[in-house]
């Protein structure tokens, strides 16, 4: 079934240079981008785009580490592109996520007490139509 879903390019890929070769991967699967924009995110934004992650011990330094830099917000439509795409990325923690994977090849734990782990992706229909409508509210 055709889907949508919401990929971001997180601010530690921008600065590494690495939006291009997310994008490339996610169109070489033969996914469509439908939509593309560096943004800004706010507090108010993160909060609602890791709603889930409210309160969690982590969520104050992943929104610190989101507000670093501007993230490329990505809307990507294909079969099954929801999983399709949180398999391309592969796991959550990048040291051990597998090779061919774009966290495996291209990321690595940095110093932090966040894991900066270059991409994110909706994990479920609800999740997608929600972010969408967080990071691009005129689609
Ligand atoms: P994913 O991005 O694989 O969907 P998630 O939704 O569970 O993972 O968590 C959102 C982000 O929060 C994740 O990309 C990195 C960060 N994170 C998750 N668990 C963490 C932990 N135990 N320690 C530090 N950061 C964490
Ligand atoms: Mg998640």
């Amino acid at each position: 079934m055709t889907e949508r879903t919401l990929i971001l390019v997180k601010p530690d890929g921008v600065k590494r240079g690495l939006s291009g070769e997310i994008l490339r991967r996610i169109e070489a699967k033969g996914y469509t981008l439908v939509a593309v924009e560096l943004k800004a995110a706010t507090a108010e934004l993160l909060a609602a785009h890791y709603e889930e992650h409210v309160g969690k011990p982590f969520y104050e330094p992943l929104v610190e580490f989101m507000m670093t830099g501007a993230s490329l917000a990505i809307v990507a439509e294909g079969d099954r592109v929801i999983e399709g795409f949180r398999s391309l990325a592969g796991p959550t923690d990048p040291t051990t996520a597998p090779p061919g994977t774009i966290r495996g090849d291209l990321g690595r734990q940095w110093p932090t007490t966040v894991l900066q782990n270059l991409v994110h992706g909706s994990d479920s229909p609800d999740s997608a139509e929600r972010e969408i409508g967080v990071w691009f509210p005129t689609l």
